[in-house]
């Protein structure tokens, strides 16, 4: 298990405060790298999935949304050590999984529009961090197999970019087992695979406990698997009450849903208890 120092976290909030992105290189041990690789593989002959067909997903590009429903082996990406602590830092511990899926632009993939990934929240931007998104390298990424494009401090704008408009932009090239880690208001996209090889992904988005995630996984993982899961992998997806309050069934933290004990008190209670009512 990798663990993050607090100097590592401290450089690697500031490359976000700064430049809207960071790169952990080489965190990702080997022996997870092969087990990821292989349940990809995996899954994608079980499952007969190909391509998928809007412009904005890439007609040449594999897509697996909703990865936790499809091989155990994911369930070790949300909860990885070395990044779960940066992605606390930022959203605060009840932060939830937003989104996780494989994203495997293939030979002569083109370039993905550039985008921000909360463009479609309506807050002005700048905002307060609401979502961060990170992009784990199964395999190499470079400037020829498609790595994702991004435009540096673009977090700090006022707008998003207008969709298929042309602007300059950096290739975030990194070795298969790093991790990019990206402000959700940052500019970016997948690059243009001009290689013979599939570049592959697999992106794990965290949103703030307080906002809508992205793939519904209460819904969208099964009963079974979800009660398999560690309890921290529970509370990510949506099993949690964020600040005691937001989330709750009945007065209820929907972790016993899954048949858990819940561990903190709604915030009524919690006022109650200190005298506040
Ligand atoms: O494939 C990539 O490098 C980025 C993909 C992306 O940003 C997206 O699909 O929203």
């Amino acid at each position: 298990m990798t663990k993050m120092t607090k100097a590592a976290i401290a450089d690697h909030l500031s490359q976000l405060d700064q430049h809207g992105y960071t790169v952990l290189e080489n965190v990702i041990p080997n022996g997870l790298l092969t087990e990821l690789k292989a349940a990809l593989a995996q899954i994608e002959g079980e499952h007969h999935i190909g391509y998928r067909d809007t412009a904005f997903e890439g007609t040449r590009t594999t897509r697996i949304y909703n990865l936790l429903a499809y091989h155990p082996a994911f369930a070790k990406i949300p909860i990885f050590d070395g990044i779960l602590r940066l992605m606390e830092k930022i959203l605060d511990p009840g932060l939830q999984l937003s989104s996780l899926s494989a994203i495997c632009p293939g030979p002569g993939q083109e370039p993905q529009p550039l985008h921000s990934d909360s463009q479609m929240i309506p807050l002005p931007r700048p905002h307060v961090p609401l979502a961060v998104n990170s992009m784990w390298a199964l395999t190499d990424f470079t400037e020829e197999n498609g790595a994702t494009r991004i435009v540096p401090g673009s977090h700090r704008l006022d707008h998003d970019p207008d969709y298929d408009g042309q602007y300059d932009s950096i290739c975030a090239e990194m070795s298969a087992g790093s991790i990019l880690v990206w402000h959700s208001t940052l500019w970016h996209g997948g690059g243009h695979n001009r290689s013979q090889m599939r570049r592959d992904g697999i992106a794990c988005y965290y949103c703030a406990g307080w906002i809508r995630q992205q793939e519904n996984q209460q819904l969208g993982v099964p009963v079974e698997r979800l009660r398999g899961f560690p309890r921290r992998l529970q509370e990510l997806c949506g099993f949690s009450v964020y600040r005691g309050i937001y989330g709750h069934i009945e007065n209820a933290d929907p972790i016993e849903l899954l048949g858990r004990k819940r561990t903190g008190k709604m915030v009524w209670q919690a006022s109650d208890d200190s005298g506040n009512s």
